[in-house]
């Protein structure tokens, strides 16, 4: 960004040069008026963790261009809650018009959203959540996560009696971040599902949502238990790396649980997710939409435009499997559909 005003107030000098020369400045006028146009919005990201997140960055970079009227102030958290703390000083030190934060944890944000309200920036919040009184920012927008979870237990429940599965259901959960509105909602939703189905928890560790970290936990679980037959990862790059320690193990992933194949449950429905489903290894992988840069972008223009905005908004999510046996999912009174994933289904979709 510095760069790029620098090399804004080098052309308007120039352009001041030229013209005077030319005895006229109308031309100069029109430059400096087009600069002070664009929208400045500074955007906090946690990270480069995961496809997911990757799909979210590519979303929000395309929506915030200078052609769409915006000058986006990117910044990597590198999954640090201290740097986006740095990031959301520095974004009022440049005096942006718009902060948008994706909070890595949920709670420690008081302070940061107090500077930007005593500022009068506006703040959205994006993905996950925070704990602050939602007087301290604008809106918010985002996924229920535990209504995620809460869908991926239901359908391993109808699956098992589907499949007239009556052995025990030994379940192990690679949880995300630590502190994540994505891990406590998920996590939530597997606890309170283990305790009412009697399913056995062997384990419970975070991958940090990445396939490196994914693979290593799901290393030592298995050299500490050997009847592991189902495994709830929290987003599609841990089931990779799930996947493949389950793979060097001798064991086989897959839909079968009496033939002794270990069930993959996942989320996010990232391209590389689905592609794990369609061929069997992850047996349902419930939706997390990271398209979120157009709905910012269109916030933003409707707070530009004076309008206001719901304070919290919950995004809407299906649920893909490999395997055709439940078609929907119940979920506190509410039937949700199940999309049985084919080849056309995975092509067509935008990320
Ligand atoms: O599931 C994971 C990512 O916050 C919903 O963060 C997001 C999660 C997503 O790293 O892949």
């Amino acid at each position: 960004m510095k760069t790029k005003a620098l090399a804004a107030v080098l052309w308007e000098l120039l352009a001041i040069g030229i013209l005077t020369a030319c005895g006229s400045s109308t031309e100069y006028a029109e430059v400096g008026a087009e600069e002070d146009s664009l929208i400045t919005v500074g955007f906090s990201q946690v990270g480069a963790e995961s496809d997911w997140r990757n799909s979210c960055t590519n979303s929000v970079m395309e929506a915030f261009s200078d052609d769409n009227g915006f000058n986006l102030i990117f910044s990597d958290a590198q999954q640090k809650q201290e740097n986006q703390i740095k990031a959301v000083r520095d974004f009022i030190s440049q005096d942006v018009d718009y902060i948008i934060i994706d909070p890595i944890t949920e709670s420690g944000w008081d302070q940061s959203l107090k500077e930007a309200s005593d500022a009068g920036i506006p703040v959205i919040i994006v993905d996950r959540r925070v704990d602050s009184d939602d007087s301290l920012y604008t809106a918010a927008i985002g996924s229920d996560f535990e209504l995620e979870g809460k869908k991926a237990c239901a359908y391993l429940k109808a699956y098992l009696e589907k499949t007239s599965y009556k052995g025990e259901v030994n379940i192990v959960d690679i949880q995300g971040t630590i502190g994540a509105s994505a891990t406590i909602g998920r996590s939530k939703a597997f606890d309170d599902a283990a305790k009412e189905n009697g399913w056995n928890v062997l384990a419970q560790e975070t991958g940090e949502f990445t396939q490196a970290k994914g693979q290593e936990v799901m290393e030592s679980i298995l050299k500490r238990h050997d009847n592991v037959n189902v495994v709830y990862c929290e987003n599609d790059n841990e089931a990779f790396g799930v996947r493949d320690a389950i793979e060097a193990a001798g064991k086989k992933v897959g839909t079968n649980l009496k033939r002794g194949e270990i069930l993959l449950l996942s989320f996010d429905t990232t391209r590389a997710g689905l592609t794990e489903t369609l061929n069997g290894t992850i047996l349902v992988n419930t939706e997390c939409n990271p398209l979120y840069g157009e709905r910012l972008a269109s916030m933003v223009r409707t707070l530009e435009e004076g309008g206001t905005l719901e304070k919290h908004t919950y995004i809407e999510e299906n649920q893909y499997s490999a395997n055709e046996l439940v078609k929907s999912v119940v979920v506190d009174g509410t039937t949700y559909p199940v999309t049985l994933l084919t080849q056309e289904i995975l092509d067509e979709r935008p990320y």
